[in-house]
């Protein structure tokens, strides 16, 4: 992407939307293009092609989607399907219609299989059934990375489809039923500390490992794969190790600085058992992430002592 280029940045608000910005800025990009949801609702396809009418964006990060953790999955499938498939669909065939040059989408790794062997390779794509907890978001995704694969295919469009892992990073969500594990634990240590509540109640056995990347590595990741690939196979986005929920958990207790007692809810889901991507394609072109998960998370844990309280 040339530095004078405009970039429209779809989902600006959002975690991985917002660190994008931040590293387009720190990168020298001038012509950086966002819209609040009041603004533009990408839902609606008139809308979407009243902006490319106006804005005639040459590249588009399309961060923009209905996310959350476990529990928020399992509430609202119908809002999960609806949304995410209605905001790709428009945003990926205005970009079509308006000669975008390039763009990235960011599928997700819980498009895999849920007994999908591990580390998962690109190749196991749609190779058997989904975790149910969050099959509509899944399916979402999985379409939009087909549509991707398709406009390539018939209108020789360069639609670049991107698998990330579970993101965590300053600007999270930190709702304590909607949000994902990092941000959840952050806000159930730190509010019990305060409040010398014991014990804290984790969801689950402990058992499921996830595969966890900082925000702004995931940011830095799709500005490189914008500037350095150009295939129609997807890619993974990881760090290549993953942890258990139980390590994860004594983590974010530390970090906190938390020093009551645990409790994990067994009558709560545990999702999908094991989600770690291969990500030998992305280190073969040349990219690595670089935070640690401690790091990381004390670094979430400072951005949400100074914003939130
Ligand atoms: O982050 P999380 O909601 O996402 O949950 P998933 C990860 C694991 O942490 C699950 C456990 O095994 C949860 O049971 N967990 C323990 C908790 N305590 C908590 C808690 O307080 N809050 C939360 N949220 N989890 C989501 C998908 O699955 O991953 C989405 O549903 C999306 O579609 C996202 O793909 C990245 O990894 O299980």
């Amino acid at each position: 992407m040339e530095k004078n280029a405009t970039i429209y940045v779809a989902g600006h608000t959002g975690l991985v939307g917002s660190a994008i910005v931040n590293k387009l800025e720190v990168e020298g990009y001038e012509n950086i293009i966002v819209k609040t949801h009041q603004e533009l609702d990408l839902t609606r396809q008139a809308e979407v092609e009243d902006f490319f009418q106006a804005e005639r964006p040459e590249y588009l990060i399309l961060t923009a989607a209905k996310v959350g953790g476990i529990q928020a999955n399992i509430a609202y499938p119908g809002e999960f399907i609806y949304e995410n498939i209605a905001i790709q669909t428009n945003c990926l065939h205005t970009s079509y219609l308006y000669g975008v040059k390039k763009l990235i989408f960011l599928g997700s790794a819980c498009s895999y299989p849920r007994e999908s062997p591990q580390p998962m390779k690109e190749e196991y794509l749609l190779s058997g059934p989904l975790e149910p907890t969050n099959e509509s978001y899944a399916i979402a995704k999985i379409a939009g990375i087909k549509m991707c694969e398709a406009y390539n295919r018939q209108y020789d469009t360069n639609f670049v489809c991107a698998l990330p892992t579970n993101a965590y990073g300053p600007n999270d969500n930190f709702d304590p039923n909607d949000s994902h594990v990092i941000p959840a634990l952050i806000r159930k240590f730190h509010e019990a500390k305060i409040k010398r509540d014991t014990p804290v109640i984790i969801w689950g056995t402990g058992n499921p490992r996830r595969e966890f990347i900082y925000v702004d590595d995931l940011a830095d990741a799709c500005i490189f794969l914008m500037n350095n690939y150009n295939g129609t196979e997807i890619i993974n986005i990881g760090v290549g190790e993953d942890t258990s929920i139980k390590e994860l958990t004594y983590i974010v207790k530390d970090v906190v600085g938390y020093r009551g007692e645990v409790v994990f809810d067994t009558s709560k889901p545990d999702g999908m058992p094991r989600k770690m991507l291969d990500v030998s394609k992305l280190h073969n072109l040349g990219w690595q992430a670089k935070t640690t998960l401690t790091k990381g998370i004390a670094e979430t844990y400072k951005w949400y002592l100074k914003y939130t309280q």
